[in-house]
């Protein structure tokens, strides 16, 4: 057998002296490599670092009123890897984001946009939708596509395709990238951004504007940038823990 894969790869990396000393590994461990990342923080840190993003993320608001201040590529860049950290259907990591800041392809992305609106405004099978709409105060009028300095377009892959034309399936595609624009959404807002989750009544014009193939789905368009000077957000609610979550608890002894 070759004696490198017979090793735990991350061994062979730091080999230093004869191979007959380091131990042999399984075939299942010759896969892993050790968890050396992970930090045990005391209890009472734990509760506090908890509390301490509960308390920003409560802070976090979709906005639709946005400002044309220009955003450091570094940042947006920054928080798109953290966003492709998460973790994926057998590991397929099947998103794809397109980062736009190109006035013209803003131009063009919100031309289509409203032509779709529109049509989902005035639309006689979508009354009952626009009506359950009326409280957040949207109209088919998207300035924000123009104005906000990025538009993170995301795509789903629904499989992918190596360079000979071979197909690979892809598991829970909509799970991982909900998971991770969840995490994109997170990063920007605690980077200081503000964002919108914008769904066009139809998306499919995003893959011939930003020529992504047609295994790829739009996902949705995460509106980017700072909030306008004087920005309003609508009034709502969150619901209550006891509404949404349900605990099993192991009774004490
Ligand atoms: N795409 C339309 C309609 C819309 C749909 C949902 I669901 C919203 O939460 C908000 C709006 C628009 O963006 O105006």
């Amino acid at each position: 057998m070759d004696v490198d894969a017979y090793l735990c790869r991350d061994r062979v990396s730091v080999l230093i002296g004869p191979i007959s000393e380091y131990k042999e590994c399984t075939m299942k461990d010759s896969n892993t490599v050790s968890l050396k990342d992970f930090v045990q923080y005391p209890e009472t840190d734990m509760i506090q670092r908890s509390a301490q993003f509960l308390r920003s993320m409560a802070a976090r608001r979709t906005v639709r009123d946005f400002s044309d201040k220009p955003v450091n590529r570094e940042i947006i860049e920054n928080c798109i890897k953290a966003a492709a950290t998460a973790p994926s259907g057998a590991n397929c990591q099947p998103w794809h984001f397109s980062v736009v800041s190109d006035q013209t392809v803003k131009t063009r992305i919100r031309r289509e946009a409203e032509k779709a609106e529109a049509r989902f405004y005035a639309g006689t099978s979508t009354q009952k939708w626009v009506k359950d709409l009326e409280h957040l105060g949207t109209t088919p009028s998207k300035p924000f596509l123009e104005k906000a300095p990025y538009l993170i377009v995301i795509f789903s892959q629904l499989c992918s395709y190596s360079e000979n034309g071979q197909k690979t399936a892809h598991y829970y595609v909509t799970e991982s990238v909900g998971i991770a624009t969840g995490i994109l959404i997170s990063a920007l807002h605690l980077s200081g951004l503000v964002t919108l989750t914008y769904t066009p009544a139809s998306m499919r014009f995003l893959n011939r504007i930003l020529d992504r193939p047609s295994h790829e789905k739009p996902f949705l368009i995460l509106v980017t940038g700072y909030p306008e000077k004087d920005a309003r957000v609508p009034m709502i609610s969150k619901k209550a823990p006891q509404d949404y979550i349900t605990v099993f608890e192991s009774n004490p002894a």
